[in-house]
């Protein structure tokens, strides 16, 4: 069967990197295929927010740089919390720049990036020497790497031949390229003609995912979990303010509330897309 047709435990079964293998073990464990992105400025906020959503998710996605009062205290919470509630960490790093440059933006600064996120992400732009880079870094702990492939604001230029760049990439690098954020399932593009198909497992984490609104003011554009996972076959729905609100202050009921609705709308449209 197709990759898409698989359950997550099957292809848990196959994954040779030790990020994709435990993310798609923490999905079929806990029955949720729901990353809630956490996008909030102080970390009495930040740490509430993730303790109530820990039991639906299988992955936190964290922008730690916007945290304004951050300290090294916040990274040791934030990992009670993932061994409390059985997540992974997804820092949504967006790295850019030269190989030598990430290496350092990855394991060094303030953030230390490496040291405690499962997941971390990359532009493709620069070519595959940011891989090589990230990888020097990452591969020796484990580490798994997602290339943005596609994006989910309106004009994005992370389209057509771009995408299927960012997939050879991925391709040629498959000891730590574990997949792609993206809008879609990205098996066998970028293939030329005198390529076969490979037998190849990339996973799809797709933002952009929210029931009750269309986008934002700033070029966000929404879909559905059901859009996303059945339609366009993407594995994992990233969903920050249709979870927490636009007022981070929301209480904790109301964010368990809609946590718990966007882990079952998911769950749903995986199960009707494989058949069971
Ligand atoms: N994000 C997107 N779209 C993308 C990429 C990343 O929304 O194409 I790449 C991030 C931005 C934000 C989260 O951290 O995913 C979505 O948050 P909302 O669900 O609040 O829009």
């Amino acid at each position: 069967a197709s990759v898409a047709m698989q359950t997550y435990a099957q292809r848990a079964a196959k994954q040779t990197n030790p990020a994709a293998r435990a993310l798609l073990e923490t999905i079929e464990r806990k029955r949720t295929n729901l990353c809630v992105s956490v996008d909030v400025t102080k970390q009495a906020d930040f740490l509430r927010i993730i303790d109530t959503v820990g039991p639906y998710i299988c992955l936190v996605k964290t922008h730690v740089d916007v945290i304004e009062d951050f300290d090294s205290s916040v990274i040791d919470r934030l990992q009670e919390l993932s061994a409390k509630h059985d997540f992974l960490i997804f820092e949504d790093r967006k790295f850019a720049d030269i190989g030598n440059t990430v290496a350092l933006q990855y394991s060094s600064g303030v953030y230390k990036i490496a040291s405690w996120s499962h997941i971390t992400n990359a532009h493709p732009v620069p070519g595959p020497s940011i891989i090589s880079g990230l990888s020097s870094v990452g591969v020796p702990l484990g580490r798994g790497l997602l290339l943005l492939a596609e994006m989910s604001t309106k004009g994005s230029l992370a389209t057509g031949s771009y995408t299927e760049e960012a997939v050879r990439m991925a391709r040629a690098n498959r000891d730590f390229v574990i997949g792609f954020i993206a809008q879609h399932r990205m098996d066998g593009v970028g293939l030329r003609e005198d390529e076969s198909s490979p037998d190849e497992d990339f996973l799809v984490l797709t933002p952009g995912v929210g029931l009750d609104a269309k986008g934002d003011a700033m070029g966000q554009q929404y879909r559905t979990p059901r859009e996303v996972v059945l339609e366009s076959g993407c594995d994992v729905i990233i969903v920050g303010r249709g979870v927490y609100g636009k007022d981070n202050a929301a209480d904790p009921d109301a964010v368990r509330v809609q946590a718990e609705r966007y882990r079952a709308e998911g769950w749903k449209a995986y199960q009707e897309r494989v058949g069971i």
